[in-house]
């Protein structure tokens, strides 16, 4: 990088942004390929350009099958209950299905050969008042890394808040295998750490316009900058979030690959039968984000995980708050924000009525400086926050 693309090569890149059928991108990113210039500078680009246009090509496939056996198909998408979704991913034979029956009850499919489950199942992990779904899946194929197997496992950690991921300290390439897993998942755009920094860029559609929502630095370009950028790509309308430390660099690399964050835990199981020291597993931080907690236990009891809840809640980044209505109780069940999340945020949640007749809130708890502090609507909440909101 930079990847310094010829006038020609973003116009291409442009048609296949505005492609609509699976067949009309894998047509406009095949010419998008040829058009851009083989050298070092462009060597991440083509291969996130070639890796695409694989699972392009198989999609079209799977559409087709789809289409001769008459459409239809399973349902593979879980409904989002309680507080989170969770997805629990990984490699075969790691205990998925053995730790989600033990944290939550659920009936899972547990069995001593790979890829006995088929489908995803859900089941609730209760964390003092909230419940957070846990989802097994499938196992990953990590010998297939592009099939469309895996796809279908992807899209269920796409659509889930964090990933909780699975692996086996019986098994001799834990190392490999964690780094197949991250890998798999960071080509289909899903990174579980932001690293030190992070851009994302949501395209809008209508009236042209760029803007940016900046929470971090800016290292040796303008906002003027980004936008001259995204024109040169024909992108005219888009919303660009920038966080920590970010380079032009990333900005265009955030073109290309569409990288969501999701929040991960890592779990390695089997630690009744693991084959590692702990001087070793020490040694897996060079290949785990700083950030990503990691734990070690046994599914089959559940020892090791007794507090995998408060671990997802922190890394889910959601706090509790309890609405109360003046002279009334606390409310039982709290309301789940994000964190960072304001008094507006709260009205908003019980009632649209609450925000445009407004006067103050009152706030006791972690937030408040004082017990029944007067607030107004742009008071950041925390977790254990009591709000009395009065219209
Ligand atoms: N020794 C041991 N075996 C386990 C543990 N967790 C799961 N298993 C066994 O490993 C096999 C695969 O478990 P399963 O939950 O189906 O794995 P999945 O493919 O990742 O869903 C089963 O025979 C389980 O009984 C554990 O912590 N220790
Ligand atoms: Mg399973």
């Amino acid at each position: 990088m930079p990847a310094n693309l010829p006038p020609e090569a973003k116009a291409k890149y442009a048609k296949y942004l505005d492609a609509k059928t699976t067949e009309e991108k894998i047509r406009a990113l095949e010419e998008f390929i040829s058009a851009v210039p083989k050298h070092k500078g462009t060597e991440n680009l083509m291969l996130w350009a070639r890796k695409k246009l694989a699972q392009l090509r198989q999609e079209l496939e799977d559409e087709k099958r789809r289409k001769r056996s008459g459409g239809g198909g399973i349902r593979y998408m879980v409904q989002k209950t309680g507080a989170a979704q969770v997805a629990v991913i990984g490699p075969p034979n790691t205990g998925k299905s053995t730790l989600v029956h033990t944290l939550t009850g659920a009936k899972t499919v547990v069995a001593d050969y790979p890829y006995a489950t088929r489908l995803p199942a859900p089941g609730m992990l209760k964390f003092e008042d909230i419940q957070i779904q846990l989802v097994d899946t499938p196992s990953l194929m990590l010998d297939e890394p592009d099939s469309q197997w895996n796809n279908r496992i992807i899209g269920l950690a796409r659509n889930a808040d964090a990933l909780l991921l699975v692996f086996s300290l019986d098994s001799p390439n834990l190392r490999d295998e964690i780094v197949s897993v991250l890998r798999i998942l960071g080509d289909r755009g899903i990174e579980i750490s932001k690293g030190k920094g992070y851009v994302y860029i949501e395209r809008t559609r209508g009236v042209g316009d760029i803007k940016l929502y900046v929470n971090g630095r800016l290292r040796g370009f303008t906002e003027e900058d980004v936008r001259k950028l995204l024109r040169e790509y024909r992108i005219y309308g888009a919303n660009v979030y920038i966080e920590g430390e970010v380079t032009l660099d990333d900005v265009e690399k955030a073109v290309f690959t569409r990288t969501m964050f999701k929040p991960a835990v890592i779990v390695l199981n089997k630690a009744d039968k693991s084959i590692y020291t702990r001087r070793e597993l020490l040694g897996l931080r060079d290949v785990v984000p700083r950030d990503t907690p990691v734990l070690v236990g046994i599914a089959r009891s559940g020892r090791g995980y007794e507090n995998l809840g408060r671990v997802l809640f922190e890394k889910l980044g959601i706090i509790r708050i309890y609405t109360k209505e003046p002279n009334g109780e606390k409310a039982e069940q709290p309301l789940v924000l994000r964190k960072g999340a304001t008094v507006l945020d709260v009205a908003k949640s019980v009632h649209s009525r609450l925000v445009k007749n407004f006067k103050y809130a009152k706030i006791w708890g972690p937030s408040a400086k004082y017990p029944g502090e007067r607030t107004g609507l742009d008071h950041v909440v925390e977790d254990g926050d009591i709000v009395e909101i009065h219209a």
